[in-house]
């Protein structure tokens, strides 16, 4: 497979200060070589550079950072849709917010190409606000109501050409959800795993179903991994941890489980806080997340079943 490694240093999405160190982390830990040695094609095209920004506010004054976020999702839409013309990108984050351009982008080439998108949502969080609801303002919260093409955007972030039908988000990990999410998510088609999903069935039950829809569907698959879908005590590199996070093992299943599906056309690894870490701990466990998405195995064959 041709990888490409584009780098997102964006922090503005987030009350706490770090994520623009993320790329710079997971190349330290050794992302392109891992992916080199499963035998993938891997080339780092750096990082990308925000363009100057506007004034634009908003009549919630909660919101902040407009005006970065707005640039950032006008960039990562063009970035996105150049780079999903061929080759497999990966997007090194940054903060969450970046997802709301990135998808949108996906979205566009997606439908250029006559294929239905599917999006992959790895978060303790639905993300789900508008402008309008957010409480906190930290537009790290927002990136699926964007992409999903809910109201409470339009004349701030840039028009969306092609939304991706709700339906075809599928979110595993969730453990915090602020009311106004949860409203919305209420009339929402999205599926919604939480913890307790997992906890109950095993989250290769939770998975599989969705692995299978976007097979029959012919759709190209699109994964977020967002560092807090982790328990905090294997990966505490990030600003909004949630305890009861996906153990070691099952973020590893749910990875080997994507690379056997060969359906993964895309990856984003956000919210990673350096600042936060703990001798790059986290970063490490990224790459190796990574690694497993991309083919790496214990063994070269199945384990045999007596
Ligand atoms: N993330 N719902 C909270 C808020 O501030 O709106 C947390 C958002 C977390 C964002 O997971 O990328
Ligand atoms: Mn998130
Ligand atoms: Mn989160
Ligand atoms: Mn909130």
């Amino acid at each position: 497979m041709f990888c490409k490694l584009i780098g997102v240093p964006l922090q503005d999405g987030a009350s706490q200060l770090g994520c623009e160190m993320g790329p710079s982390a997971l190349r330290v830990a050794g992302l392109q070589s891992a992916l080199t040695e499963l035998g993938h094609q891997v080339s780092d095209l750096g990082n990308v550079v925000l363009p100057p920004v506007s004034d634009i506010t908003h009549p919630n004054a909660a919101v902040r950072r407009l005006p970065e976020i707005v640039a950032w999702t006008e960039l990562l839409t063009a970035t996105a849709y150049r780079e999903s013309a061929e080759g497999m990108p990966i997007f090194l984050g940054g903060d969450h917010a970046m997802s709301a351009g990135i998808v949108a982008g996906l979205a566009r080439k997606a439908a250029e190409k006559q294929k239905p998108l599917f999006v992959l949502w790895l978060d303790a969080h639905t993300d789900f606000h508008t402008l309008e609801t957010t409480d906190s303002g930290n537009l790290h919260g927002v990136p699926v109501a964007y992409f999903t093409g809910r109201p409470g955007f339009k004349g701030y972030f840039p028009e969306l050409t092609h939304a991706v039908d709700p339906a075809n988000v599928c979110m595993i990990g969730i453990r915090s959800v602020d009311p106004q999410e949860r409203a919305a998510l209420k009339e929402s088609e999205i599926i919604v795993n939480d913890m307790r999903a997992i906890d109950e069935n095993g989250v290769g039950a939770v998975l599989r179903p969705f692995i299978e829809t976007v097979e029959a569907a012919g759709g190209l698959l699109h994964v977020s991994l967002d560092v807090d879908f982790l328990e905090p005590a294997v990966a505490p590199a990030v600003g909004t941890t949630v305890p009861g996070g996906a153990t070691f093992r099952e973020a590893h299943l749910v990875m080997e489980m994507l690379h056997d599906s060969g359906l993964v056309t895309s990856l984003d690894l956000v919210e990673l806080n350096p600042f936060l870490d703990e001798r790059g701990r986290t970063a490490t466990l990224l790459v190796d997340l990574a690694a497993s998405l991309m083919g790496r195995k214990v063994l070269d064959r199945p384990t045999r079943r007596y």
